[in-house]
C-alpha cells in the first residue's frame, strides 16, 4: 500500500528551531515504522518561501526575498541529515515547477467556478499571513498569537468560495471521524465550521512576492494557497520524468502544528475538492514545544538550537527526548536540563548500558559467541504481546505511548540482568547452562527492543544490531525467538558516551 506523509513546510524567514525539528521528527517516525511494515512510503517536507512573512524579513534585513529565502533554505535543508530524517524529496515554493502547477491548479478553481473578483476589509496579521475573522481577534485588536497589532486592510482581490463548501465539508468530518487527530483536535475543527464558513481572500493586490495569478498578473496568490498546494505539486516533479500524484494522491498523513489547524482541516479539504482533487485521509496535529511554559518562536527569543543539541548529543538522543518527553499531540516544556536527565538517566545507563555490559559479558564469557540455546520463557512471556501492541498505537500515530511500551521493556531487560546476575553463575562450575540461557535471552530482547526502537533511534539501534550480528530491522524482525539463532557479536562503542 503507498503511504504519503508530509510535514509542514517552514517559513523561511528565521532559521529552523527545536519546534520545526520537533515536527520532523515525529513525521519521520512514522514514515520509518511505516517502511519497517514494508509500506510503499513518500515523506515530503520543504520551504514556504512567499508571502509577507518572507517578504517583511528580507526588508527588514536590507535584501532581496529571494537572497534570504536561499539562504535560509539551505540552512533547513541541512537539519535533515542532521537530524536523521529519512525524508525522500525537499519541495521549495520557489520551485518554477511547483510555481507553474499551482498556477494550473487554481486556474482550474476558477474556471471550475469557485473564485470572484471581491474586496476584502478586515484584520490581517502579516506574521501567521491570515485574514482573522472577527472571533479570532484578541484584545485591542491584536493577533492572539503573535501578540502584535493587526492592520486594518482594505483591497481589492480575488475570493474563493469557501462558504459553498460548508455541508460537503460538514459530511467529510460525519463520514470520516478520523480525518482529524487528535479527536480534540478534530472537535476544533468541528466548532470552526460550525460557526458558518465565509469565503476567503485567494489573491494579494499589494504583495509582490508570490505566485502572480494567472488570469490577472497584477496580483500573486495568498501564500496559503500556493504553501498548501506543495502537498499535491511535488509529486508531480519530485522524480524526473515520472509522476508520482496517481501513486501517492491523496495522501495518507499531514503532520502539523496546532497553530494552522484551520487552513489544514477546513481550507485546504474545500481548495482539494474545489479542484477535483480528493482530501487527505488524516490531518495529524501536534502540540508546541514550550520553554518556561511559552511557545518557542523567534519573536519571543526563547528558541533552543537543534544544530547545538545534535553536534553534542547525536540526533538520536534529540529524537528520543523530544518523544518521551512531550506526550504528543500535547504542549510540553523542553530544557536542557530535562534533556541531560533523560540522557544520563534512560539513554546512557538504562539502554547503552545494557547494551555495553551485554555484549561485553557474552565476549568475557563466550568468547563472543551467541549461545544458540531456548530462551528464557518468562522473559519471553513479557515481550509476547508488545510487538502488536507497539503497532496498535502507532497506527494510530500514538508515538509517545507505543515509546512508553517498549522502554518498558527495556527496563524489564535490566532488571532481568540482576535478578540472573550473570557475574555470579559465570563463577559457579555448574551453571553453564543457565548463563547460556541468560546471555541468548538477553541478546534476544535487546535485538527486540532495538528493532522497535529503530524508527526512534535510527542510527544506534542499526549500530547495535550489527554488533549483535542481527541486522534486519523490519517488522518481522519483532519477535521473540524461542530458539536463540545464535552468532558472534562485535565490539561496540558506547551507544550514548558519558556526559563530561
Ligand atoms: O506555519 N513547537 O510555517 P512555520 C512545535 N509556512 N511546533 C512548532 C513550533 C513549536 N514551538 N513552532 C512552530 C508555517 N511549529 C507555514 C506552514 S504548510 C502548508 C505552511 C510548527 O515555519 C508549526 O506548528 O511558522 C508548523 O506546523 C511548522 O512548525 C512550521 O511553522
Amino acid at each position: 500500500m503507498s503511504f504519503y506523509i508530509t510535514t509542514a513546510i517552514d517559513y523561511v524567514n528565521a532559521q529552523p528551531h527545536m519546534g520545526h525539528a520537533y515536527e520532523k521528527i515525529t513525521t519521520d517516525v512514522i514514515a520509518r515504522y511505516m517502511r519497517q511494515r514494508g509500506e510503499d512510503v513518500f515523506f515530503l517536507t520543504g520551504t514556504d518561501e512567499h508571502g509577507e512573512p518572507v517578504a517583511d524579513a528580507a526588508q527588514r534585513a536590507g535584501i532581496d526575498p529571494r537572497e534570504l529565502a536561499d539562504r535560509n533554505a539551505e540552512r533547513f535543508k541541512r537539519l535533515l541529515p542532521a537530524l536523521e530524517i529519512s525524508n525522500d524529496f525537499f519541495i521549495r515554493t520557489t520551485d518554477p515547477q511547483h510555481e507553474r502547477k499551482v498556477q494550473e491548479i487554481l486556474q482550474r478553481v476558477h474556471d471550475n467556478g469557485h473564485v470572484y473578483a471581491g474586496v476584502y476589509e478586515g484584520w490581517y496579521c502579516p506574521k501567521c499571513a491570515d485574514f482573522k475573522t472577527e472571533g479570532e481577534v484578541g484584545p485591542g485588536n491584536t493577533c492572539p498569537i503573535h501578540g502584535i497589532e493587526l492592520s486594518r486592510e482594505h483591497e481589492n482581490n480575488w475570493f474563493f468560495r469557501l462558504s459553498a463548501f460548508q455541508q460537503q465539508l460538514e459530511a467529510l468530518f460525519d463520514e470520516r471521524p478520523d480525518f482529524v487527530l487528535p479527536q480534540a483536535r478534530a472537535n476544533e475543527a468541528r466548532a470552526f465550521l460550525e460557526q458558518g464558513l465565509q469565503d476567503v481572500s485567494l489573491s494579494r493586490a499589494r504583495l509582490r512576492w508570490g505566485v502572480s495569478v494567472p488570469w490577472d498578473p497584477e496580483q500573486v496568490f495568498y501564500v496559503w494557497f500556493d504553501a498548501l498546494l506543495n502537498y499535491v505539486t511535488a509529486l508531480s516533479y519530485a522524480r524526473e520524468g515520472e509522476d508520482l500524484t496517481a501513486r501517492y494522491w491523496p495522501a495518507s498523513v499531514h503532520m502539523i502544528g496546532k497553530d494552522i489547524l484551520k487552513f489544514h482541516t477546513i481550507y485546504w479539504p474545500a481548495l482539494l475538492l474545489a479542484a477535483d482533487l480528493e482530501p487527505p485521509r488524516h490531518v495529524l496535529i501536534h502540540g508546541f514545544l514550550l520553554m518556561d511554559d511559552r511557545k518557542m518562536s523567534k519573536s519571543l527569543g526563547n528558541v533552543l538550537d537543534p544544530f547545538a543539541v545534535i553536534d553534542a548529543y547525536g540526533a538520536d538522543a534529540l529524537r528520543y527526548y523530544c518523544l518521551r518527553e512531550v506526550s504528543f499531540g500535547q504542549d510540553g516544556n523542553v530544557s536542557a536540563a530535562g534533556f541531560e536527565a533523560r540522557y544520563d538517566a534512560e539513554l546512557a545507563n538504562e539502554y547503552g548500558n545494557l547494551a555495553s555490559r551485554t555484549i561485553a559479558m557474552i565476549s568475557r564469557y563466550r568468547d563472543g559467541e551467541l549461545p544458540a540455546v531456548a530462551t528464557d520463557a518468562a522473559l519471553r512471556a513479557d515481550f509476547q504481546a508488545l510487538p502488536e501492541q507497539v503497532a496498535e498505537r502507532l497506527d494510530r500515530f500514538e508515538l509517545s505511548s507505543a515509546l512508553e511500551l517498549i522502554w518498558q521493556r527495556v527496563r524489564r531487560l535490566n532488571r532481568y540482568v540482576e535478578e540472573r546476575a550473570p557475574w555470579q553463575l559465570a563463577r559457579q562450575p555448574d551453571a553453564g547452562a543457565a548463563l547460556d540461557q541468560t546471555l541468548a535471552s538477553l541478546a534476544e530482547g535487546l535485538r527486540v527492543v532495538s528493532v522497535l526502537l529503530h524508527p526512534y533511534m535510527p542510527a544506534c539501534t542499526q549500530r547495535l544490531l550489527q554488533a549483535l550480528g542481527a541486522p534486519d530491522a523490519d517488522w518481522g524482525a519483532t519477535g521473540f525467538a524461542e530458539q536463540a539463532a545464535g552468532g558472534r557479536v562485535c565490539a561496540l562503542e558506547a551507544l550514548f558516551p558519558k556526559r563530561n
